[in-house]
């Protein structure tokens, strides 16, 4: 037995962790008090961490298809050889386009997506699909508008804020602040400091409100519109800060002016007098600040609710500040940048065959991509990579996206579990756990300190499993578009060190200037030069020096004030050392508040408040349409709950409770219903049904259900566990500009059934 640390890899705070292991088993999981920002905090789920590192679904090995479907075990040179023998085949008869990579990261993992990024590169494809692309592209979009680069993306200081906003989360139950139940905890408990929540139900995070606005379903739009607008009305908002830092105010002013707020408060279904004191505490506040999710991202006009949400605490002033939001630096950059209205290279950005949809932040939308792969022209997508995402489960619209990959010529599948998703492919490659590498993740979105965890991997790769790393980067030799020479071979003998690497630096880039291609390969080609030359097998890791000299670049004062040395020249391999080195993860940054508007990105440093589509939309709203009689329910299709993280626990004895993953229904729906606890239902969308167990549950609305998202896994091959809740949604039912799906918006039908017809 031996004690070990690393970080828990089921939602993007990866909290540090202290684990005690033994044969390959996690014993005992403890929170790590020298993470420098978890602090030794951690929640229910990672005591389950074995349950991600051990059970049946584990690969072991290369898997092909055969016709009949059955799969048989090939070695790893016959898989990548075949596998890039027909990508080349491909890209040569159909170009660049018939090609879409999927995924490349979750909660934990983003080492490996450096890499398998290249893999677009080397098929001349920009169709990037991943999870982003259905939840945060929105947001994306309006950061680029207001702040000038869709990669200006804030954080919110809800631990130093005197009044906070909850919008459409629940962070007690999926986090997604720091320590969220600690720091929950510490805003309810200080009468000096007020916390609203605006969720349909009273969630775990809304019942230590002090304020709950339990508005409808989808009406956020309306009511975040009238608080803007009870702001402007009464004078509340900061004409100094607006004046200094922004423009296009007055625009907005008029638009906020027009709104009429009696109306759209009703809309929601909320108290009038609690919309006003919301509006009037928020603005007033010395320090505000504003933290969404899901709740208005998966929902109508969801980009507009991004835009709406922003300029609460823009129009305040609650930016720049401690206890506002705030922009933030980045290590491993998790989005690009990519503005439709821009030519790049002289030539407009890259719009899909079918939909005609532009990519946001590099990023194109998961709902359209069967659609592209179906549709009968010459331009379809016709090969699909997969890596760390499961789409037959977590992207909308299974059917579709069941038939959608069944008609492909190649799908490879890159996981550490046989998926769903993996079971439709041609080739299944093993991927190493993230307890078996070398890895790390760009959630490093704090600000004004930022941090940054490299982990060590704790046993050995299982079977034949290799890291990512090694999967591309032989994949790229094969396809044969790495340099089949060593340039930089001579860095093998250097020792690790400040001085080595600044000679190694300077040969790489000299070497890139003379070989442009190259570039795009550059994560692959460090990794095999500069990668065996770090200690403890880090490979993996080499990578992050260019970045940690790119980062102790552009914020040198902000990593200096951390407490790294160095000058000018030597302060990123300082950097990158430091990472090598610091198992509990390191503070990369500390920056000053004024710093944020070093990080806006408008050529006049100015916020620039004015959206014309965003203004449009909003002058346009349309009174929602009530549930229609034949689907008088509306559905929240994944809702996080204690016991589900996405889709990295396959085997269901991980639950301690909600085993079934209930459909929550008010008392009052229930009894019109005739159901009760326990008892089956059929839950029916337009576009299918699945069999539910009821949980009656008064924390719901009336005539809202709501279903958990991580379910419906089929483990040893069984009939799906739970809910699959993307049986009910449709690809079309999303957003229209960003294309991310309506997942809290979804309108069904609920039927009693007996246990045995369920
Ligand atoms: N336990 C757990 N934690 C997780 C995850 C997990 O699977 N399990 N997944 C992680 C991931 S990938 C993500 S993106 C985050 C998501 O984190 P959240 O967005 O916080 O989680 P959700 O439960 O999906 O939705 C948040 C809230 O939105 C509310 N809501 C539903 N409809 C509406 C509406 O119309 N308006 C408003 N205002 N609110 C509404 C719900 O009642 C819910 O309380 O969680 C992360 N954390
Ligand atoms: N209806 C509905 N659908 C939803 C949601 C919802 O609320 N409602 N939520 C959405 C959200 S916000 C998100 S983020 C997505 C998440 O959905 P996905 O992007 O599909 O990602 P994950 O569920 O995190 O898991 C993906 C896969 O990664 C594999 N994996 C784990 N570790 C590794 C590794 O080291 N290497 C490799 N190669 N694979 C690994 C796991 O086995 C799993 O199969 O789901 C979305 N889908
Ligand atoms: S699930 Fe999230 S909050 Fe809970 S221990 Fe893991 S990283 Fe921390
Ligand atoms: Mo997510």
């Amino acid at each position: 037995m031996r004690t070990e640390k690393t970080a828990c890899i089921l939602c993007s705070r990866n909290c540090g962790l202290a684990v005690d292991i033994d044969d390959g088993k996690f014993v005992r999981v403890r929170g790590d008090e020298d993470h420098p920002a978890s602090k030794g905090y951690l929640c229910q789920k990672a005591a389950r961490l074995d349950y991600y590192q051990n059970h049946a679904d584990r690969l072991q090995h290369p898997l092909k298809r055969q016709p009949d479907g059955s799969f048989v075990q090939v070695s790893w040179d016959e898989a990548l050889t075949d596998i890039a023998a027909r990508l080349l085949a491909i890209r040569k008869q159909h170009g660049g386009d018939a090609f879409a990579f999927v995924g490349g990261g979750g909660q934990g993992n983003h080492l490996g997506g450096a890499y398998s990024r290249q893999l677009l590169t080397a098929m001349k494809s920009r169709y990037a699909y991943n999870a982003l692309g259905q939840e945060k592209t929105g947001d994306f979009w309006v950061n680029g508008r207001l702040f000038g680069r869709q990669t200006c993306h804030t954080t919110e200081d809800v631990e130093h804020a005197d009044y906070v906003l909850f919008i459409g989360c629940n962070p007690y139950q999926s986090h997604g602040i720091p320590n969220a139940r600690d720091t929950l905890r510490d805003l309810r408990k200080d009468p000096q400091r007020t916390m609203v929540v605006i969720d349909p139900r009273r969630s775990e995070t809304a019942k230590q409100a002090d304020i709950h606005l339990q508005l409808k379903p989808g009406t956020d739009t309306y009511l975040m519109a009238a608080l803007l607008a009870i702001i402007v009305r009464d004078g509340l908002h900061d004409r100094t800060f607006l004046a200094k830092h922004c423009t296009g105010f007055e625009q907005v002013e008029q638009e906020l002016l027009a709104i009429p707020v009696a109306d759209y408060v009703q809309r929601a279904d909320v108290p009038l007098a609690d919309v006003e004191r919301v509006a009037r505490g928020f603005a007033t506040a010395r320090r505000a600040c504003v933290r969404i999710d899901l709740g208005i991202q998966h929902t109508l006009h969801t980009t507009l609710n991004g835009y709406l949400e922003k300029l609460l605490y823009l129009i305040t002033g609650n930016f720049g500040r401690q206890g506002g939001n705030n922009l933030h630096a980045y290590l491993l950059p998790l989005m690009g940048h990519t503005d439709e209205r821009k030519k790049r290279k002289g030539k407009a950005l890259k719009r899909t065959a079918h939909h005609q949809m532009h990519p946001i932040a590099g990023i194109y939308p998961p709902n359209i991509l069967p659609d592209e792969i179906l549709h009968p022209g010459e331009d379809r997508v016709r090969a699909v990579f997969v890596d760390s995402a499961n789409p037959l489960l977590t992207y909308a619209d299974t059917d579709a996206y069941e038939r959608a990959f069944q008609s492909l010529e190649l799908l490879v599948v890159v996981d550490v579990a046989m998926t769903e998703t993996a079971r439709l492919a041609h080739y299944i490659l093993p991927a190493a756990s993230q307890f078996e590498k070398w890895e790390a993740t760009g959630f490093n979105l704090e600000f004004p300190t930022n941090f940054f965890h490299l982990r060590h991997p704790l046993f050995a790769p299982l079977g034949e499993s290799l890291p990512e790393p090694e999967i591309y980067t032989r994949l790229l030799e094969k396809m044969g578009v790495m340099p089949h020479f060593s340039p930089l071979a001579w860095v093998a003998r250097l020792e690790p060190n400040l001085s080595a690497h600044l000679a190694y630096l300077g040969a790489l880039a000299a070497m890139l200037a003379s070989h442009k291609d190259w570039i795009p390969y550059a994560a692959s080609l460090v990794y095999r030069t500069l990668g065996p030359t770090l200690p403890d097998g880090a490979a993996a890791a080499a990578p992050l020096l260019p970045l940690a000299v790119q980062y102790a670049t552009q914020h040198y004062a902000a990593v200096k004030r951390a407490g790294h040395e160095g000058n000018r020249l030597t302060l990123g391999s300082t950097l990158f050392h430091a990472i090598l080195a610091g198992r509990s993860g390191i503070t990369l940054s500390r920056h000053e508040f004024a710093d944020t508007w070093s990080l806006v990105k408008q050529p006049d440093g100015r916020i620039h408040l004015a959206i014309p589509e965003m203004l449009n939309e909003l002058r346009a709203l349309p009174t929602e349409l009530p549930p229609s009689a034949d689907y008088p329910f509306v559905l929240m299709a994944g809702e996080r709950r204690s016991y589900n993280a996405n889709q990295i626990f396959r085997d269901p004895a991980w639950r301690k409770v909600d085993k079934d993953g209930a459909l929550r229904m008010h008392p009052d729906d229930a009894k019109t219903l005739e159901l009760s606890n326990g008892e089956h239902a059929l839950c029916q969308s337009a576009r299918g049904e699945i069999p539910v167990v009821v949980e009656v549950d008064d924390t719901v609305r009336r005539g809202m259900v709501t279903l958990p998202h991580g379910y419906g896994q089929r483990y040893k091959n069984s009939t799906p566990l739970g809910p699959a809740v993307n049986r009910l949604t449709a690809s079309d039912h999303c957003d229209p500009f960003s294309k991310t799906p309506f997942h809290k918006y979804v309108p069904v039908h609920i039927r009693k059934v007996a246990a045995s017809v369920a």
